[in-house]
């Protein structure tokens, strides 16, 4: 029987042990640390966020499971195992996103924080009100999951660029690629959407000489931007100091360089900015558990792993 461990920080792991018992009874999945079991016995470890040195103590291992579609968590380990690295493609996890970015989207553009102004005054404001077709959505990363966002916004009638390392063909999209084409693609942006991964080459890529550039003469006059890609993406110094000085009109985050984010960041109480505690697209045990099974089940039988992370590409 194969052995599982479930490293988990900052998430509560009995959800991923109910529902692998129930599942995939055909796994021993043991909540690390566990008396029971030795490291070198343990054939898959599923992470989260996992202490330094835990998985370079399981010697055996076979392969590991990120238990979301980001890998910068588990890149990051500096004796990290020579073994293929597995992260998350699914539907649930992809359609989590895609009503994210459509509920944040459509709020922006909507200018929903204003009308909820309006209510708390008790008095409404007279403003003008576009249709979709009048907006351009600019989306970093069309992956998995930029992708069916890309897709979805397409169908609420937004005008959709993207932007990616390499070229992509999706019915209704403007694709630009490379660092090459990343001027031209902000200069037709009014929303920005970020659905990138945190490589060394996107660090720090959400700054203020980036929101410069910018299309500043859309429906919502200045624009806005939408990061639910990784905390460290984006300068959150940079992000205030161009809502402050007008050159952004508003930011959705999702994400933040240091989480949870401290109680004294000036983003928490600034009334351009709207937060989420990194819920965009939660990683959700009911849905996943088989996902894994299903992996570790054909690798035992000598099938491939499949959605394996390149280590030089970082994603
Ligand atoms: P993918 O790996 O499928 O897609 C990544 C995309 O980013 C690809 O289109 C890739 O281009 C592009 N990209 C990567 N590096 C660069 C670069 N330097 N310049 C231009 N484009 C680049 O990832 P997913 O779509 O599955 O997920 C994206 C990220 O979303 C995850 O890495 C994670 O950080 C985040 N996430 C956040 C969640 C949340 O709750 N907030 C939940 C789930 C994920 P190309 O296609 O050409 O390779
Ligand atoms: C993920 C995440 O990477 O939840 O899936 O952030």
């Amino acid at each position: 029987m194969s052995k599982l461990a479930l490293v988990i920080t900052r998430w509560d792991p009995q959800p991923w042990i109910d529902r692998f018992t129930k599942v995939a009874p055909e796994l021993d999945v043991y909540k690390w640390p566990d008396d029971n079991v030795a490291p070198e016995d343990i054939d898959y470890a599923l992470a989260w966020q996992p202490p330094e040195g835990v998985l370079a103590g399981f010697t055996n291992l076979k392969a590991i499971f990120s238990l979301g579609a980001g890998v910068d968590h588990i890149l990051q380990e500096p004796q990290l195992p020579d073994v293929p690295l597995v992260r998350v493609v699914d539907p649930d996890l992809t359609m989590r996103m895609s009503e994210y970015v459509c509920l944040h989207v459509l709020m922006h553009h909507r200018q929903q924080r204003l009308l909820d102004g309006d209510q708390a005054r008790t008095d409404w404001t007279e403003r003008p009100q576009w249709s979709a077709s009048a907006m351009r959505v600019g989306i970093m990363g069309l992956g998995e999951l930029g992708r069916d966002a890309a897709e979805k916004l397409v169908h609420l009638g937004f005008q959709v660029n993207g932007w990616s390392n390499s070229s992509k063909q999706i019915t209704g999209v403007a694709s630009y690629a490379g660092d090459e084409q990343l001027d031209d693609f902000l200069h037709v942006t009014d929303i920005l959407v970020c659905l990138l991964p945190h490589t060394p080459d996107t660090h720090g890529i959400l700054n203020r000489e980036l929101f410069r550039k910018l299309s500043h003469d859309g429906p919502l006059g200045e624009p806005v931007v939408i990061n639910a890609g990784r905390g460290k993406l984006q300068v959150e110094a940079d992000i205030l100091a161009s809502l402050d000085a007008g050159e952004l009109g508003a930011a959705t985050l999702d994400v933040f360089e240091t989480e949870p984010l401290p109680a004294n960041s000036r983003l928490w109480r600034h009334p351009k900015v709207t937060l989420t505690p990194h819920n965009a697209a939660d990683s959700d045990p009911d849905a996943l558990c088989k996902y894994i099974q299903d992996q570790i089940l054909r690798h035992e039988s000598g099938g491939e792993l499949l959605n394996l992370v390149n280590r030089q590409t970082g994603y």
